[in-house]
């Protein structure tokens, strides 16, 4: 199988006419003398400048929250923050538009999906995590005392302070507003650093929360990028109580390192390796459309999405060549046509990761059911960071494929013959975020979702969500749980409460 080697990228050279995206520092918009680039990642085109913070400027952003803390924010009832938590909400829906716009500009992804899912839930997480913080009880508990007179305990939740926010570009105003929302609702005050491939969403969020009436400083973005620069500036900030990320292991190993400074709490939402499990017994066409949408939704970049899949023996080959129409009706093509059903890897640098382990499946003797290079786009998308959807067969759990995150629209398939070595085989991986398991067997359904080692087993679905229930990853996916009351957990210090009476 021939990889088609990528062209050079063919870039408009950066022009002051791109439109900036600045900071969104105490409530106003601020630029930096320096700036980067920001290309299309459906046509190369440069799309924005966006500002990079420098150390002083993040000290600034940080400076605000804190100021907020103990400004006019931090002497609101419950009902008002749920009440302006509610407005922020409404003020997404109402810019609905404008929201989608950025984001599809920024990720490339096909607007169907950002209107069913990314902008939606961006909604979505201000006023769950406002009824949560709203209707949530804390403990109570009566005390004998050695004197009869007994005494009371009960527990107040406080907020933990100034949250640093930092985030990915995979859905990125979705997961940015799945920290924002609980670390507000909860009293706190925020400084997001998003990803440097996706600038947008945050910064447009910044005029929603003015409009709102959220209080300047409780809301703050800095642009940039990780070491050295604004990501490395926030995590080390000693004014930062706490930090919340989604993103790479290795990068939240390192904002780990940097919070251990100060012993500061840290929730990591990182990498996965996740893996479908097909029982022979499963609805089929379900299993095919569901394992498609895992693999392949978001061009494969879910964290939560699928890049091995165990198919039961009997059911193996005719499920392989399933997947394999799936993956070539996959219509690659511009965002805004409905026909769209993938767009775009991130960037360019990213495709070079995806392209190295689609050759590298080839010198491993891997078999190509589908796809395994750059599709033949139309001129005007050349430039565009376009990979096919991949498939292969002949690869064993060893394999480098089956082991690291690849973070594309890929899959390594593989036949199991029995539960127990499936088990054994799924568990052997360092990461453990999600997992899907097809069968009709309720029995086997609970059994196996309570064996694989994971944060997350979906049984007959994938990524259905319910924002109530713990979200995260076990082992290098993730230190913690966020979602419902788990979110109260990391942001707020809950206190208690004894009186003697
Ligand atoms: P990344 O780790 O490269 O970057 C994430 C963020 O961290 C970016 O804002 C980046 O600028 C910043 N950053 C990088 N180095 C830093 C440093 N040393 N200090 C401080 N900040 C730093 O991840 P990505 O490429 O943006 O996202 C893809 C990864 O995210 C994948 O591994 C994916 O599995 C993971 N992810 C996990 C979840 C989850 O819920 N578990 C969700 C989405 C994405
Ligand atoms: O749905 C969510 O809350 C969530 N955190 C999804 C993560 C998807 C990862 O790419």
């Amino acid at each position: 199988m021939l990889i088609i080697e990528p062209q050079a990228p063919a870039r408009a050279s950066a022009s002051a006419d791109a439109p900036p995206v600045d900071h969104f520092i105490d409530g106003a918009f601020v630029g930096s003398a320096k700036r980067f680039d920001k290309h299309s990642p459906v046509d190369g085109r440069l799309i924005a400048r966006v500002a990079e913070a420098s150390r002083e400027q993040v000290d600034a952003a940080v400076r605000a929250a804190r100021a907020a803390l103990h400004g006019p924010w931090g002497g609101l009832s419950v009902a008002q923050r749920v009440e302006l938590l509610y407005a922020v909400a409404d003020g997404i829906n109402r810019r609905f538009d404008d929201f989608l716009a950025a984001e599809v500009a920024d990720t490339g992804k096909p607007a169907s999906l950002a209107r069913h899912v990314d902008i939606p839930r961006g909604a979505a997480n201000f006023k769950v995590f406002a009824d949560v913080v709203k209707n949530v009880p804390t403990e109570f508990f009566e005390m004998a005392t050695p004197d009869g007179a007994g005494a009371l305990n009960y527990a107040l939740r406080r907020p933990v302070g100034v949250i640093g926010v930092v985030c990915p570009w995979n859905l990125p105003l979705l997961l940015m507003t799945w920290k924002v929302g609980p670390a507000l609702a909860c009293g706190n005050t925020v400084v997001v650093k998003p990803s440097e491939e996706t600038p947008q969403t945050a910064a447009l969020l910044g005029e929603v929360m003015n409009s709102a009436g959220v209080p300047r400083g409780v809301y703050n973005v800095v642009h940039g990028f990780g070491p050295g620069s604004a990501g490395e500036f926030l995590t080390t900030h000693p004014g930062v109580n706490a930090i919340t990320f989604t993103g790479e292991t290795r990068t939240g190993a390192a904002i780990m390192k940097a919070a251990a400074d100060g012993a500061r709490p840290v929730s990591l939402e990182m990498g996965g390796k996740n893996a479908a499990v097909v029982f022979a017994d499963c609805d089929f066409d379900a299993a095919v459309e569901g394992t498609l949408r895992s693999c392949f939704a978001n061009c494969g970049q879910v964290c939560l999405g699928t890049e091995r899949v165990y198919v039961q023996r009997p059911l193996f080959d005719r499920f392989v060549q399933a997947l394999k129409r799936g993956a070539e009706a996959m219509r690659l093509g511009r965002p805004q046509d409905p026909a769209t059903g993938m767009g775009p890897l991130i960037s360019h640098e990213h495709r070079d990761k995806v392209l190295s382990y689609y050759r590298k499946a080839v010198e491993l003797g891997a078999t190509v059911v589908t796809g395994g290079g750059v599709p033949d786009m139309p001129p005007e998308l050349a430039a565009g960071s376009w990979v096919q959807p991949t498939l292969w067969t002949g690869l064993g759990d060893d394999s480098p494929i089956a082991r690291e995150e690849i973070f594309g629209p890929c899959a390594l398939v593989m036949p199991f013959d029995t539960e127990e070595e499936v088990l054994r085989r799924v568990n052997d991986n360092d990461y453990g975020l999600a997992t899907a398991i097809w069968t009709a067997d309720l029995k086997r359904a609970h059994h196996v979702a309570g064996a694989i080692e994971v944060g997350i087993a979906w049984v007959n679905s994938w990524f259905l969500r319910d924002l109530r229930t713990p979200f995260g990853g076990a082992k290098q996916s993730g230190i913690g749980r966020e979602g419902g009351v788990h979110s109260l957990e990391f942001y707020t210090e809950l206190k208690n409460v004894c009186i003697k009476l």
